[in-house]
């Protein structure tokens, strides 16, 4: 790393896009099990910029397909312009969630900074889940399963058009890892996009480090790597603090060699922390797995490397 990296967490305490209640205590378990120290030691200067504020859960039915609208909207508006501001002060947003509606503004925000620099975006989506819903396909209403999708244009207008650009990105952009969980209609529509996924069948045959190499190819000096880290990309062993525990995720070793191999590319330049559910966590055990995992994003090595 050339030159010390200027860090800024944003806390966004919400999950008006899940199905669990929970996440909304996210930012704060996070920050109890030692995020900025942890970040710290390994060179960052860190600042934490505290909580966004944005309208309470109403926790109400979905209408025409979508639960929460305008409570989503509202809190990825404020994610958008806090992730932006850092982005154009020229600090590295790391966004603590929350849960991954939220995904949406902060990469909204991303590829606007890289359309204002001329950057190249390319965005890893860590995740049990793809994420790829729509109001017609969704089997929940949750807007959490549908941040991708929305990204890529495929989305009520409030949420598509918050980056000021639709679709914020291309689907070509994003390589998700990690994946089990995919309803039937959301899978054929991941299909028919051409959305890049490394599911958990690829990793179990291929190997996680094989799956990486792939993932992160293609990137140069230009390249702007983003990284969306719901945490129930881990197995439920490892990570049981989530709303939506799916068995057969990455272990803590897959997990670890996965961000390991993001840190030496030495081009991550934004992370979101979403989905950790303190309701349902053991004694704050996934907020320090997020947090180790996240320190190993950072450069943490053993002796082997450096
Ligand atoms: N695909 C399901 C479940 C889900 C998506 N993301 C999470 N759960 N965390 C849905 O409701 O869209
Ligand atoms: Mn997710
Ligand atoms: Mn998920």
């Amino acid at each position: 790393m050339s030159s010390t990296q200027q860090v800024s967490l944003i806390g966004a305490p919400t999950d008006v896009g899940a199905g669990a209640r929970g996440a909304s205590m996210g930012p704060e378990a996070l920050r109890v099990a030692g995020l900025a120290q942890a970040l710290r030691s390994h060179g960052a200067e860190v600042l934490d910029r505290g909580n966004l504020q944005g309208p309470s859960n109403p926790w109400l039915d979905p209408v025409d397909g979508y639960r929460h609208l305008e409570e989503v909207t509202a809190w990825n508006q404020a994610v958008h312009d806090a992730v932006y501001g850092e982005l154009s002060s020229g600090r590295m947003p790391i966004l603590l969630g929350g849960d991954h509606c939220l995904g949406l503004g902060s990469i909204s925000a991303v590829a606007r900074h890289c359309r204002d620099t001329g950057k190249k975006l390319r965005v890893l989506w860590l995740d049990a889940h793809a994420d790829f819903n729509t109001s017609l396909l969704t089997p929940s209403g949750n807007i959490h399963g549908m941040p991708v999708a929305c990204l890529c244009g495929y989305g009520p207008k409030e949420l598509v058009e918050i980056g000021g650009h639709v679709p914020a990105i291309d689907p070509k952009w994003v390589r998700q890892i990690g994946i089990r969980s995919v309803d039937a209609g959301e899978k054929r529509f991941v299909h028919e996009v051409g959305l890049e996924v490394f599911d958990m069948r690829y990793i179990d045959e291929m190997g996680m480090r094989h799956t990486m190499e792939l993932a992160l190819a293609t990137m140069d000096a230009n390249t702007h790597l983003h990284v969306s880290f719901d945490v129930d990309f881990l197995d439920p062993d490892v990570a049981p603090g989530v709303g939506t525990t799916i068995p057969g995720g990455p272990t803590y070793r897959e997990a670890q060699l996965c961000m390991e191999m993001i840190a030496d590319t030495g081009r991550l330049a934004s992370l979101d922390v979403m989905e950790l559910n303190p309701a349902l966590d053991v004694r704050n055990k996934t907020a320090l797995v997020a947090v180790d995992l996240i320190e190993s994003l950072f450069g943490k090595s053993t002796l082997m490397r450096k």
